[in-house]
């Protein structure tokens, strides 16, 4: 928690580092999500996914069609989980996603790079918390 307030803290601007934030948080229920939705690399499946989500067929999902087929699979959000979701896969921003956005966000969540991407993200917010560490020690020293 304090590595995560930290990470806010060093960012610039304060908005983009928000916006980092819940794109983060986004990506976390994103993967969470995967298990439960049964994401895989098979395109054609996905597809065939996204038109099951897709209850009302415009071609869209929105928050509320995500919402459903999530609680279907046993997974509640909340509605602040839920725009974190949609604001880190909806990359047009028009609120909601198409099946090119939802495609490249399950790429993203079954490829080997955003595990790479994921254990980055950790590995640096922990080297952060221990640079910090590092430097109150060294503050208390003098
Ligand atoms: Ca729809
Ligand atoms: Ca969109």
């Amino acid at each position: 928690m304090a590595s995560k307030l930290f990470l806010i803290k060093a960012a610039k601007p304060v908005g983009l580092a928000i916006a980092g934030a819940v794109s983060y948080q986004g990506y976390k229920y994103w993967a969470e999500a995967q298990e439960k939705l049964s994401l895989t690399s098979n395109r054609e499946d996905m597809a065939a996914l996204f038109d099951k989500i897709d209850k009302d067929r415009s071609g869209m999902i929105n928050g509320n069609e995500l919402q459903v087929a999530l609680k279907s699979s046993g997974m509640s959000v909340n509605t602040l989980a839920l725009k974190a979701m949609m604001y880190h896969a909806d990359k047009d921003g028009n609120g909601e996603l198409s099946k090119d956005e939802w495609l490249d966000m399950v790429d993203k969540l079954t490829t080997k790079e955003a595990m790479a991407v994921d254990h980055y993200v950790e590995a640096e917010m922990e080297r952060q918390a221990k640079d910090k560490e590092a430097k109150d020690k060294e503050a208390k020293k003098k």
